[in-house]
């Protein structure tokens, strides 16, 4: 592991390094492969002649593609700005009826601790001074029959905008659970407020932001990844009606689905219901 510091450079590297740990493989054939290369091609060719680029503007080009990957901010650069295509294309070519979908992001990490189905988020004693948010709902196959066996990943910011493990002094598995629903599919989360967030800029991706007058915001958001046996995975994001970004995310992963409009309980705190339904695997 990379030391890790609050920049972009050090969740860049942390990110990168999380991601070489996979061992990543696609059965793409050749004839596929030939068929996508070529369109890439053939697409930045067009934009050369169309723009009729400089070569200052190539060799920017070049010395950023390099800035990226030594900055480790490949994970960050390509979640931003290409996974809400490939999960929108992942959605439709799969049929999927249930839950939609959002990006993962560079900040995911597998096998977070199990909680119980009525649980609060592991939080340090700074995160109370964040409005507590109860997040409740219920896990169901596509005829809402609930789903015991369901687990419900949860992981999110602090208001800080830091991810545990991808920024320096955080708890490990702050703000991050695996929540094991009960045997109706039922869980009830408690968990502070996500705060707007802003990817980390000062390193090539804000540069890249700056560069067209760009923002580097997307909204307040949850991650989540949602399992059940013999049921398709989501992995999803939900966000707060009316937050700043929810209209201008600089991640494009806003769907009107996904959006939580919580409202205060009896006791006066935030609480939200959101079932997720689970397609079947295939
Ligand atoms: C995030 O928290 C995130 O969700 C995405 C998509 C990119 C960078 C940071
Ligand atoms: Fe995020």
């Amino acid at each position: 592991m990379t030391t890790m510091n609050p920049t972009a450079h050090g969740s860049g590297n942390a990110a990168t390094d999380k991601f070489k740990t996979q061992r990543v493989s696609s059965d793409t054939s050749v004839e596929r492969a030939s068929a996508i290369y070529q369109d890439v091609l053939d697409a930045l060719a067009r934009i050369i002649h169309k723009h009729e680029v400089t070569y200052d503007e190539y060799r920017v080009l070049k010395q950023w593609l390099i800035d990226v990957g030594e900055c480790g901010e490949w994970p960050l650069w390509l979640d931003v700005f290409l996974e809400h295509d490939i999960e929108e294309v992942h959605y439709n070519r799969n049929h999927f009826t249930g839950t939609k979908g959002s990006i993962e992001g560079p900040y995911y990490v597998p096998d977070a601790p199990k909680l119980p189905a009525t649980c609060t988020m592991p939080m340090r004693e700074k995160d109370k001074a964040a409005p507590p948010l109860i997040f409740k709902g219920q896990v169901t196959d596509l005829e809402g029959n609930g789903l015991p066996g369901a687990t419900v990943e949860l992981w999110h910011a602090d208001e800080d905008r830091f991810y545990s493990q991808f920024a320096p002094g955080i708890p490990e598995w702050n703000l991050r659970g695996t929540i094991e629903v009960d045997e109706s599919g039922h869980f009830e989360i408690t968990t502070l407020e996500p705060a707007p967030y802003q990817i980390p800029n000062d390193g090539p991706t804000g540069w890249f932001i700056k560069s067209y007058g760009g923002h580097p915001w997307r909204p307040a958001h949850l991650h989540l990844l949602v399992t059940a046996p013999g049921k398709r995975a989501v992995t999803t994001q939900l966000y707060f009606q009316g937050g700043a970004w929810v209209e201008d995310d600089v991640a494009s992963a806003v769907k009107p689905e996904l959006i939580l409009d919580p409202k205060p309980n009896a006791g006066g705190i935030a609480e939200v219901t959101y079932n997720f339904t689970l397609d079947p695997e295939a």
